[in-house]
């Protein structure tokens, strides 16, 4: 029986690299987002590519009974679940916290907060059940650090790694091991849904400096999935060469 992985926020990304790395090594996959045309594109790809056997749910992690809808209809076999990564999540805007937008705020708390508990919630009942599991959550080095105008994001993925230890402390007895990845910059859709699809101001953030890109992470959620039982990677912070802090970087 080929091992299970659930990802979400596979359509872009993290997220899709993810999917192709855990398909090249012969898992199952269920990918969930939001856009159905390129969930199911890149479902066709996979099962092209590595003769991968793919499913995928269209869900809004934010509102929690799509959520509980689209696990809840996964049947028996697919709720053996090994790998869960939690990687769906965004950032809106980059303004100070007195002129900050209150409804992109509530997006990032909904999604990059509420939205991976609604997931682990239900999938490590499932672990636990099984006695196995490994959530991998990605976090961000805006976990790590706050930066100028980051105030609510970076609240966020702070809570992302306090969730990390707090789910490691509490699936302990049940064997899950649980893993936080933290990335500088990345590039792929990310800032442009930062910037609300400005592309120009998107491109600006990685001009100059060689970023990561979403396979370098994948290649590191692959790294934390693929040791033996008895290790567990906590935490990884991973940045650009190019960048020492989330504010200082090396332009040329
Ligand atoms: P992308 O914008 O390329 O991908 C984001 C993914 O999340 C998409 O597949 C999107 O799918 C999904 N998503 C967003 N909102 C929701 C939602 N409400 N419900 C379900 N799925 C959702 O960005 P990245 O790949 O860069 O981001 C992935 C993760 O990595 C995020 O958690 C981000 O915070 C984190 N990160 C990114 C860094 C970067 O520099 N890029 C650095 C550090 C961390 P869809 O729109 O189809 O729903
Ligand atoms: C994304 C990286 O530096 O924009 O999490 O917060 S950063």
């Amino acid at each position: 029986m080929p091992k299970i992985a659930l990802i979400t926020g596979a359509t872009s990304g993290i997220g899709e690299a993810c999917a192709h790395q855990f398909a090249k090594e012969g898992y199952r996959l269920i990918l969930l987002a939001r856009r159905e045309e390129r969930l199911e594109q890149i479902a066709g790809n996979l099962a092209d590519k590595y003769a991968a056997h793919v499913i995928y749910r269209v869900a809004d992690v934010r509102n929690k009974l799509q959520v509980e809808a689209a696990l809840d209809s996964l049947d028996a076999e697919d709720r053996m679940v090994d790998v869960l990564v939690n990687n769906a999540g965004l950032s809106q805007g980059l303004d100070p916290i007195d002129r900050g937008n209150t409804d992109d705020w509530e997006n990032m708390i909904d999604t990059n907060v509420k939205g991976l508990l609604y997931v682990s919630r239900i999938v490590s009942a499932w672990m636990a059940e099984n006695k196995r599991g490994h959530i991998i959550n990605i976090g961000s080095i805006a976990g790590k650090e706050v930066y100028p105008n980051g105030n609510v994001y970076c609240a966020t993925k702070h809570a992302v790694d306090a969730l990390s230890k707090g789910m490691r402390i509490d699936l302990l007895p049940h064997g899950i091991r649980v893993t936080v990845i933290q990335p500088g910059m990345v590039e792929t859709e990310f800032s442009i849904v930062r910037f609300k699809g400005d592309e120009e101001k998107a491109k600006k953030v990685y001009e100059g400096l060689e970023p990561l890109l979403a396979d370098d992470i994948a290649d590191a959620v692959w790294y934390a999935a693929s040791r033996p039982a008895h290790v567990n990677i906590n935490d990884l912070l991973i940045m650009p060469a190019a960048q020492a802090t989330a504010t200082i970087v090396n332009r040329k």
